[in-house]
């Protein structure tokens, strides 16, 4: 995979050459090219910014840095190239879309400042390439610069040869799937060693009963995602919660759909 990303802040994607990514990289999974927007600002004081028109707080960034920016860098795009554009105004990042963007060949991200890009050199990208405004939560950061390093994260680990256990992505909160923890937060995970500050690991993870350990983690997982994300577990189909899945809610103090209750 081929990610480009133009930004004004080169330095802020030195993190891509270190930790799982960088090893990618390294082994040519993905090819990395950060390139400086004000390249293409040809003025003395290379300028990317200037006040809305219509007024308001903040500085927008102007079109024709941007223009030939993208032309730049697109002109060598591979075939099905994607622009992604991080603003908080955008659609919400999510797992899914992860592995979608994980399946393209290229992608080029394109971060803003300020109050953001000059809204016309959005519709013109979408006159050659697919482009997706993407949010990575709701709050707002600085620029576009961190949520894409979020968003390359997500999918760099999702290539094909990143991740040392190819179950591991499986398992993730988010990455279920159609597996059995399908849209539940993973609950806790322990190591050696077996008693630390008194503390014990729960003794069914050391039963070597794997029937009643995944029950166990069902039951954590299903805790968890109540206490933390009740969205989630009201998106569970009622016919994905077996009896002792509602007893877990239940007695968590989730409340239960009439639709739940039926099955
Ligand atoms: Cl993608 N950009 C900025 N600037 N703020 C955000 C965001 C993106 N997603 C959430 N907040």
């Amino acid at each position: 995979m081929r990610i480009d990303i133009i930004t004004i802040f080169p330095e802020y994607f030195r993190p891509l050459h270190v930790s799982l990514l960088g090893k990618a990289a390294g082994r040519g999974i993905v090819e990395f090219a950060v390139h400086d927007l004000r390249t293409w600002a040809h003025d003395t004081h290379r300028t990317v910014d200037d006040a809305p028109f219509g007024g308001g707080p903040g500085m927008v960034m102007t079109p024709a840095p941007w223009g030939e920016a993208l032309h730049a860098v697109t002109s060598t795009a591979l075939p099905g190239a994607r622009l992604v554009v991080p603003t908080p105004s955008g659609i919400p990042f999510r797992q899914e879309m992860a592995a979608t963007y994980a399946a393209c060949d290229h992608l080029v991200f394109a971060c803003g400042r300020y109050e953001g890009i000059d809204a016309r050199v959005i519709e013109d990208a979408r006159t050659s390439m697919v482009v997706d405004e993407v949010s990575v939560g709701d709050y707002v950061l600085s620029g576009g610069e961190p949520a894409a390093l979020v968003m390359i994260d997500a999918i760099g680990r999702l290539l094909p040869g990143v991740l040392g256990n190819v179950a591991s992505a499986a398992d993730d909160s988010f990455g279920g799937g159609a597996g059995p923890m399908a849209g539940l937060l993973e609950g806790p995970v322990y190591t050696r060693p077996r008693v630390w500050r008194g503390r014990e690991v729960p003794g069914v993870l050391l039963s070597g009963d794997h029937a009643a350990i995944a029950r166990w983690q069902r039951d954590e997982a299903l805790r968890r995602t109540a206490a933390y994300r009740p969205d989630l577990v009201a998106k569970i189909a009622a016919d994905a919660l077996d009896a002792r899945d509602r007893e877990v809610l239940s007695r968590a103090g989730f409340p239960l759909r009439g639709e739940d209750m039926a099955h």
